[in-house]
């Protein structure tokens, strides 16, 4: 459905628009989220004035089954940077939960340590759409949060797609989540998260077989042979403890 072309006035605005959240403004920075996912023409007009003030954000792609404790080591993950004096943006992409917002809420619950400070801005991305979609989209939030200023970028996913794969090709460090005692655990490892992990992560290494899915992803690492010069190197956290967090050290 085409939408009408923008006239002046309502350039006159987006403009003020971006000055306000290049100046540090949260809800200019909401609006211009709202506008750049909702697509079209305003989104076009608004990328082209940010892409030259992105760039310099360090983007940390997160990525794992429902469960394994993506939110709670993105939470840890981003209180390090803070008290690092880093800011820090979170994008958490729920492609699951498109209706009831159920897991979005959950997520929002564990990131309430961040809330209130104003060096933290936490969006949710529902699915809209296709899953192409989805992940421009998702590079598109970046790109704002990026001028916007935000030093830190973690970005949740869900799932062993093409999604995670479009959001690893955006992201400077991608992280693999993967937990013990979700039965085989050479199983648990899903095809093309082996390919995109910067860093593998067993999180809930509190739980008994930590020691078991470390061997099974370094035996699968062995098997797939050096990539590019890099292994990725395997981290146990416990990230409701903050225990392991890992900084990220991957960039290109
Ligand atoms: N025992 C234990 N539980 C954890 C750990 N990390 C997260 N959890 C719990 O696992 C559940 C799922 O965590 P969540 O961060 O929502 O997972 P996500 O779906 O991957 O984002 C929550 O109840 C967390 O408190 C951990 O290191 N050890
Ligand atoms: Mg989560």
């Amino acid at each position: 459905m085409a939408r009408p072309p923008l006239d002046d006035t309502r350039k006159a605005e987006l403009a003020t628009l971006v000055d306000a959240l290049l100046a540090g403004q949260r809800r200019a920075l909401a609006r211009v989220l709202t506008a750049v996912e909702n697509g079209g023409a305003e989104a076009q007009w608004l990328l082209q004035r940010l892409y030259p003030r992105a760039g310099r954000a360090h983007i940390v792609g997160v990525t794992g089954a429902p469960g394994v404790g993506k939110s709670t080591l993105v939470n840890a993950l981003a209180g390090e940077y803070r008290e690092r004096g880093r800011t820090v943006a979170v994008v958490a992409v729920d492609p699951s939960s498109p209706f009831t917002g159920g897991a979005l809420l959950g997520d929002r619950v564990r990131m309430r340590d961040l809330a209130g400070d104003p060096g933290v801005f936490i969006r949710s991305m529902a699915s809209r759409g296709s899953l192409g979609g989805l992940a421009r989209t998702t590079g598109d939030a970046i790109t704002v949060l990026d001028a916007a200023g935000f030093e830190m970028i973690f970005v949740e996913t869900v799932g062993a797609g093409q999604v995670e794969v479009d959001i690893a090709q955006e992201a400077h460090t991608t992280l693999v989540v993967e937990v013990p005692g979700l039965g085989d655990e050479v199983q648990t490892i899903k095809a093309g998260l082996l390919e995109i992990a910067d860093i593998f992560v067993v999180n809930k290494a509190d739980h008994p077989n930590a020691e078991r899915v470390e061997l099974a992803l370094k035996m699968m690492l062995d098997m797939g042979g050096p990539r590019e010069g890099w292994r990725p190197p395997i981290v146990r956290t416990v990230a409701t403890r903050r225990e392991g967090i890992p900084p990220p050290r991957r960039g290109h």
